[in-house]
C-alpha cells in the first residue's frame, strides 16, 4: 500500500489552543506527526511517497472560491490589521450568513469558521496544500485499483465548502471522494470512523446520491461539533438517505462501535460504490485527551479487516487522533488488518 507524506506539514504550526477556557499547547500540531510517523514504523511501513504536484482544481465542487480567497489570504490581512498571533477566530454568524462576509478580517475569519479551536498560521496554505496533494495521490493510486494511504495532517473531516472547523480548513476527504469521481466512478463511499462527527464532509454532499457518506461519532448533546450528526440527519433532496449517522454515547467501547461499523459497512455494500474513501480518525482510542470512546489497541486491526471484506480500493485519509504515542500504532494497525484481512 503506497503512503503519500511530506515534510510540508511542518507549516501548519498554530501557538497556542484556547481549550476549556485556558490557552493551551494546540492538540492538533506537528508533534502529532512524529507520534503517528514513529507507530507506522514500529510496524513495518518504512516507505513514504512524495505526493503529486497540488492542482488547485481539485478543490472545484468541494470548497467555494471566495473560502479559498480567505484561507490564502487570511494572514496577511491579519497581520496588516496589527495582530500578532494566528488568525483565530471569535465571532460567528448565530444569524444566516449574509451574501458577503465582513469586511474586517476578525468578522471574516468568524464568516468563515464554525469554532474557534481552528487557527491560520503564515505558512499554513503550505502545509494545506500538501495535505489536498497527498489525497490526489491515493486517488491515483485507487483509481488503478489499488488502496493507499494519506499521512497527513492538519485534518480535514470538519471543513466544509466554505467553513473551517475542529482544526480542519480543507476537506481531504471530500477532495479525495470528488477527484475519484472527477475520473469517471459513478458512485464513491466515504466512512467516517474518527470519533468526531464528519459534519464538513457531510455538509459539502448532503444533497448529492453520487457520494454516501456513513459517520460513527460522539453523539452531539456531548461531543463536539455538538450541532451535526443526529441520526435523523439523512440527506436533503436526492441526496436523501445517502448520509447515514450513528451517533454512539461517552464511553462506547469496541463491541458497540463494531455493531455499528457493521451496519455500515452493510449500507457501504448496497450502495455499490466504485471506491472507498476513510476519513481515519484515530481518536476513537481509550487514552485520547480529547475524546470519549474505549477502543484498543487490538481493536484497529481488527475493524481494518472489517473494512476490508468490502473488496473496495480504499483511499484511507488522515483525520484526529491525539496525545499519546498509540495514535501511530492504531493508524499503522488499521492498514494492516486491512492488508491482511
Ligand atoms: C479532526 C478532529 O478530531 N477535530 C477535533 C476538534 C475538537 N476541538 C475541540 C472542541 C472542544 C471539545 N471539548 C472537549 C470536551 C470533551 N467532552
Ligand atoms: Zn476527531
Amino acid at each position: 500500500m503506497k503512503i503519500y507524506y511530506t515534510d510540508d506539514h511542518l507549516a501548519h504550526h498554530p501557538k497556542a489552543e484556547v481549550h476549556r477556557g485556558k490557552m493551551v499547547t494546540p492538540h492538533e500540531g506537528p508533534h502529532r506527526m512524529d507520534l503517528l510517523m514513529a507507530g507506522m514504523k514500529r510496524a513495518g511501513f518504512t516507505d513514504f511517497t512524495e505526493p503529486p504536484a497540488f492542482d488547485i482544481t481539485c478543490l472545484d465542487g468541494v470548497h467555494t472560491p471566495d473560502y479559498i480567497h480567505f484561507v490564502q489570504t487570511a494572514w496577511a490581512r491579519w497581520k496588516d490589521a496589527g495582530y500578532a498571533g494566528d488568525v483565530l477566530p471569535m465571532s460567528f454568524p448565530y444569524n444566516p450568513r449574509r451574501a458577503k462576509p465582513p469586511i474586517e478580517i476578525d468578522g471574516a475569519a468568524g464568516y468563515f469558521c464554525s469554532s474557534a479551536d481552528t487557527m491560520i498560521t503564515e505558512t499554513s496554505w503550505t502545509a494545506l496544500a500538501s495535505t489536498a496533494a497527498c489525497a490526489l495521490g491515493t486517488v491515483e493510486s485507487v483509481a488503478k485499483g489499488e488502496s493507499a494511504f494519506a499521512l497527513i495532517r492538519p485534518p480535514g473531516h470538519h471543513a466544509g465548502a466554505d467553513y473551517m472547523s475542529g482544526y480542519c480548513i480543507l476537506n481531504n476527504a471530500a477532495i479525495a471522494a470528488q477527484a475519484l469521481l472527477n475520473k469517471g466512478m459513478d458512485r464513491v463511499a466515504i466512512l467516517d470512523v474518527d470519533s468526531h462527527h464528519g459534519n464538513g464532509t457531510q455538509d459539502i454532499f448532503y444533497a448529492r446520491d453520487d457520494v454516501l457518506f456513513a459517520s460513527l461519532h460522539g453523539e452531539p448533546d456531548h461531543h463536539f461539533p455538538y450541532f451535526w450528526g443526529h441520526k435523523d440527519e439523512k440527506g436533503a433532496g436526492k441526496g436523501d438517505g445517502y448520509t447515514l449517522n450513528y451517533p454512539l454515547p461517552a464511553g462506547t467501547h469496541y463491541p458497540a462501535w463494531r455493531n455499528a461499523l457493521l451496519d455500515a459497512i452493510a449500507k457501504i455494500r448496497n450502495f455499490k460504490p466504485d471506491a472507498l474513501v476513510v476519513s481515519l480518525g484515530v481518536d476513537t482510542f481509550e487514552r485520547d485527551p480529547i475524546s470519549s470512546f474505549k477502543l484498543k489497541v487490538e481493536d484497529y486491526p481488527a475493524y481494518g479487516a472489517d473494512i476490508a471484506k468490502l473488496g473496495l480500493p480504499t483511499s484511507f485519509i488522515m483525520e484526529g487522533g491525539y496525545g499519546v504515542p498509540e495514535i501511530g500504532d492504531n493508524a499503522a494497525g488499521v492498514l494492516k488488518g486491512f492488508s491482511e484481512g
